[in-house]
């Protein structure tokens, strides 16, 4: 067994139990890399499965359907890449009107560096017919039932060619170099970089090339963006990371004195680098630029950013900070509301009263 156990973590926030799901203290992760602090988005029950006899199928439309060892896993060529996983419900309490589902607020997020082989290097081995297919089911050991379709499901998803095949979509076997915990995966977890976290399929029990469109509920139901509270007219799937930032200092309604103070956090997206971060301390009149402590092109990653603020006069104060990356996405003063409250990316703020 993975000499993960127990749990238990007190140091994060529960949103629920059963099935486990909790947040990292996101104000007060100092690292680039979070190891056991990292949060936990579970859709049931943790799979009870045979580790010592694990072996990776491959079916479909493939020249060479087979089954991967473990052993072979690991002497395949590898790669090492830092990624940030978040919840496409990250920051969900914070949409106005409220939505129903995990009322996450903004720890919803972590990082690391994940180890493993692309996927693409997996389906080529095993003969992958590209003009033939078009998605990649990747499937978890997990299971349970969903109460709005009274059936048993799995968790699985799939992913359009050109995603699977991208270079850094990978099965990882390894989280900041260790095995990855239990509850993050082991033994093999999916890892699709830029995109939100549901696509990082979690204890991979199988892989499926499909000439067709995968239709299950993860992708037909859930993680689809509804704009309308009334109907499902003019929805699509949740993807790509959108740009967002969050401050960590100082904390939300925390007391400070006058003078000098650091202002700082994380800035992350999906597309490009973080380019910019600004600040504004007075209604949106001005806006400054913070400093980017950790510029990182390879945009897989967040970026932390700190702005120096001399406050003088007492009083109540709204902090607020605003990414923009290489793509010019920026973040909007109003979040895009949908019925299912993914994406969330406004504008992030805090209040601070200055004594
Ligand atoms: N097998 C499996 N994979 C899964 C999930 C799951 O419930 N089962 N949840 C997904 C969602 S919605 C998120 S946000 C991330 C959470 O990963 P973590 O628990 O390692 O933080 O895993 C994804 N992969
Ligand atoms: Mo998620």
């Amino acid at each position: 067994m993975n000499p993960q156990y127990p749990f238990l973590n007190p140091f994060l926030t529960t949103r629920s139990l059963h099935p486990e799901n909790q947040e990292t203290p996101i104000q007060f992760i100092e690292n680039d890399i979070v190891n056991n602090l990292f949060y936990r988005r579970n859709h049931f029950s943790y799979p009870i499965f045979s580790y010592s006899h694990y072996w990776l199928p491959l079916s479909g439309s493939l020249i060479k359907p087979q089954l991967i060892s473990m052993q072979e896993m690991l002497r395949l060529p590898s790669k090492t890449i830092k990624v940030v996983l978040e919840c496409s419900g990250n920051k969900r309490s914070l949409f106005e009107p409220r939505v129903f589902g995990e009322q996450w607020e903004k720890g919803a997020i972590s990082q690391g560096y994940w180890t493993g082989v692309p996927l693409k290097t997996i389906l080529n081995i095993s003969g992958v017919k590209e003009e033939e297919i078009k998605e990649v089911v990747v499937e978890g050991y997990d299971y349970g039932k969903r109460s709005d379709l009274d059936k048993v499901y799995t968790y699985a998803r799939s992913l359009p060619i050109e995603k699977a095949l991208h270079p850094d979509t990978m099965i990882a076997y390894a989280y900041n170099h260790k095995p990855i915990p239990f509850q993050h995966g082991f033994p093999l977890r999916l890892i699709v970089p830029q995109w939100y976290a549901m696509a990082s399929v979690k204890w991979i029990k199988q892989i499926k090339v499909i000439d067709h469109t995968f239709k299950g509920p993860f992708q037909t139901i859930d993680y689809v963006y509804y704009p309308n509270k009334d109907d499902n007219n003019h929805s699509f799937p949740v993807t790509t990371i959108n740009v967002n930032s969050t401050i960590q200092k100082p904390l939300d309604m925390e007391v400070i004195q006058t003078g000098k103070h650091v202002i700082k956090g994380i800035a992350w997206t999906g597309k490009g680098y973080i380019k910019n971060v600004e600040i504004s301390t007075d209604q949106e009149k001005t806006w400054s630029r913070a400093r980017i402590e950790n510029p990182n092109h390879s945009g897989y990653d967040w970026t932390t950013w700190s702005y120096e603020w001399t406050v003088l006069e007492k009083g109540e104060y709204k902090i607020m900070a605003k990414a923009t990356d290489s793509y010019d996405r920026t973040q909007p003063t109003l979040p895009f509301w949908n019925r299912k409250g993914y994406g969330y990316n406004a504008i992030d703020e805090i209040n601070v009263k200055v004594e």
